[in-house]
């Protein structure tokens, strides 16, 4: 018989890192990989639909063996039903198959994998007839993001997964550092580690303090220290752009993507090797030459072209990823929060990106609310609510409160 959908949407469900139809869903999730690349920013409809199904998938209590256990759940489409029944009926999909075969998908995700390169650049790249990433390394004609420089110098490292150990390690710095400076911060890690995975593409962190107002100016002098330890690699800060007339435009339009208006610093850092295990003493930590201050006094690092020098070392970023050295580039995310609106940027820094993306979705149809990582608009009373913890978003949502780790859809 088919399995009574547990519930509608999927910030309702649980759903685990660990579940019971990882061959399925690891094939849903390449068919929405090859949709995200194939359709760019321009259309997220086909790559939703297969997460929406993978999704619910990560949430069933067994593994699924009948295409009927199934039926009448809105998240499962035709196309993903078929593949589905594939892979249960024959043990692969064809469709899959192909995709993971086609040279155009490979080069794709490849080119992809670099920072800063989204689909329209990988497209670009491709269509030059590179085929790998040295390609581009060995180009002297390529863009200026200064992403996408320090992404293509040092893609082994950015490629190679961050370890909870190191973002634990990193935690531990930045809390030394942002409590110096601001007694009493509050520094938590977010993203992929806040819901319990041992690995991730980056670390992310999100700051507040609970005395509104004393977080401003703590970014810039966090990153000086940072920087004077030496963990800055390249990196740029972005200032609050929040204004409540903003927050009422978002409400309204509903924000565009995952993006928000907090004070943030996306960049990479240097984080030794030794992070790695666990018994290192992050705070005797200070990283050693060459390139310890490559950012040139400034915190936004650009370098305009490929061969720009950095810092004292008077090294690209190239010839920097070739020296020798005891440290690994890691992404970090650092974002800084006013504590009006923490705890709905600590939901929404957590995740998953699909949980937040359903979690918008039924607020507004279900609830006539929206819900953005500022805060909360309830439209039916015409007021925006606050909250002052992360179970009161959930109840404000009139969901059942899920910890970080079942929010993994
Ligand atoms: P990973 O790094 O382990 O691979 O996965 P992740 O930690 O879940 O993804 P992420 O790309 O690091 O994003 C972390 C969360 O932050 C994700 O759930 C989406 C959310 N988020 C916001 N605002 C923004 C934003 O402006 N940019 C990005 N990239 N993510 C944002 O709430
Ligand atoms: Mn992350
Ligand atoms: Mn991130």
């Amino acid at each position: 018989g088919s399995i009574a959908a547990p519930n509608t949407w999927a910030c309702q469900r649980i759903t685990c890192l660990q579940h019971h139809n990882p061959k399925l869903t690891t094939a849903l999730e390449v068919l929405e990989k090859h949709a995200q690349l194939r359709d760019g920013n321009s259309d997220y409809s086909r790559a939703l639909a297969f997460r929406k199904a993978s999704c619910v998938l990560k949430s069933l209590p067994h593994t699924l063996t009948d295409i009927h256990q199934l039926r009448g759940l809105k998240d499962i489409g035709n196309h993903s039903a078929q593949v589905i029944e594939d892979i249960l009926e024959e043990g692969f999909s064809n469709e899959v198959e192909e995709i993971l075969n086609d040279p155009w998908f490979i080069k794709m995700k490849l080119f992809s994998s670099v920072f800063g390169v989204g689909s329209a650049i990988a497209l670009k790249w491709i269509e030059r007839g590179w085929e790998k990433i040295e390609d581009a390394q060995n180009s002297n004609d390529i863009t200026s993001d200064w992403r996408v420089q320090w992404g293509l110098a040092f893609h082994d490292d950015l490629t190679s997964p961050v370890l909870r150990q190191e973002a634990d390690n990193l935690l531990e710095v930045i809390r030394e550092e942002a409590t110096k400076l601001l007694p009493g911060v509050i520094v938590e890690i977010v993203g992929g580690f806040r819901r319990g995975k041992m690995s991730g593409h980056d670390a992310d962190f999100l700051l507040t303090h609970p005395d509104e107002g004393s977080e401003i100016g703590l970014l810039p002098q966090l990153l000086q220290r940072l920087q004077k330890r030496g963990f800055l690699l390249a990196g740029q800060a972005e200032k609050n752009s929040f204004t409540p007339g903003v927050l009422k435009k978002d409400f309204k339009l509903s924000m565009k993507g995952q993006l928000d208006h907090f004070e943030k610093w996306i960049g990479i850092m240097k984080l030794p090797k030794s992070f790695k295990d666990k018994h290192t003493d992050p705070s005797s930590i200070i990283m050693p030459t060459p390139g310890s201050d490559p950012i040139d006094g400034s915190l936004d690092y650009q370098p305009s072209r490929k061969k720009a020098k950095c810092g004292i070392s008077g090294l690209s970023p190239w010839e920097l990823s070739r020296t020798e050295r005891a440290w690994c580039a890691r992404r970090v995310d650092l974002i800084i929060s006013p504590f009006s609106q923490y705890y709905y940027g600590l939901v929404g820094w957590t995740g998953s990106k699909h949980f937040n993306r359903d979690l918008r979705t039924y607020s507004q149809k279900v609830l006539n609310m929206k819900v953005t990582s500022h805060g909360l608009f309830d439209f039916t009373k015409n007021q925006s609510i606050p909250a002052h913890s992360e179970k009161e978003v959930f109840d404000i949502l009139k969901l059942p409160y899920h910890e970080p780790w079942q929010r993994n859809c």
